[in-house]
């Protein structure tokens, strides 16, 4: 199967990561996209990426719904906790760094736009969704230990990202929890082998 992508998304790297802690990364082919080719349409018409061609030729788009079936084809306990309470939380963290990395990617474009168009109230409004966001992240980074459940999967990809991109300043400061465990964490493989291209 195709998992059509950019090296640089964290949506595109989080089911990255859960092909690899699932087991079957050697089962995905990652291709990189021009998610602007009008031709990238039919396999996703809302043009964002990742979307998963499967080997039948069906597509599933939006990394929840990818990851989920990319780890059902693996280990699926190692990314969904199997009792009921523990994957709610893990969901709701999911949900809760996808947030982030959604308001992390509006910064991103806002800042591209000419300087006479950008707005410093919105990119504002979006830092303090990451802000308040991350600070609960860090409440929480104290119990993650060696977990590799898809909230925490999801979390190493937003934060990657917003540091990838800078998009805000200091994110690691006063957040002691959340930066002692990017410290532990950045070694492990699923971190490594889906890093950015250095040049990228
Ligand atoms: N909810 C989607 C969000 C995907 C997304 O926003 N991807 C970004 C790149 S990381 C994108 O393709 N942006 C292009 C656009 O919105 O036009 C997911 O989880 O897969």
């Amino acid at each position: 199967m195709k998992l059509y992508t950019s090296l640089t998304s964290p949506f595109g790297r989080k089911c990255r990561m859960v092909a690899h802690v699932a087991g079957i990364a050697n089962r995905v082919e990652v291709t990189e996209i021009d998610y602007k080719a009008e031709a990238y349409r039919k396999l996703n018409p809302l043009g964002k990426v990742p979307a998963l061609a499967r080997d039948d030729d069906t597509v599933l788009i939006d990394s929840p719904l990818i990851s989920a079936y990319l780890a059902s084809l693996g280990d699926e306990a190692a990314v969904y906790p199997e009792n009921p309470e523990a994957r709610w939380q893990a969901l709701c963290l999911e949900a809760l760094a996808d947030g982030i990395t959604d308001a992390g990617i509006l910064i991103f474009m806002e800042n591209k736009r000419r300087e006479e168009h950008r707005s410093q109230g919105w990119i504002d409004a979006q830092a303090s969704k990451i802000n308040h966001g991350l600070d609960a992240i860090d409440a929480v980074a104290g119990e993650f230990g060696d977990s590799t459940q898809i909230g925490i999967l999801a979390v190493a990809a937003a934060v990657g990202w917003l540091e990838f991109r800078s998009v805000v300043p200091d994110i690691r400061t006063n957040r002691p929890h959340l930066s002692a465990w990017l410290d532990r964490v950045a070694t492990e493989d699923f971190m490594t082998a889906t890093a950015p291209p250095p040049d990228a």
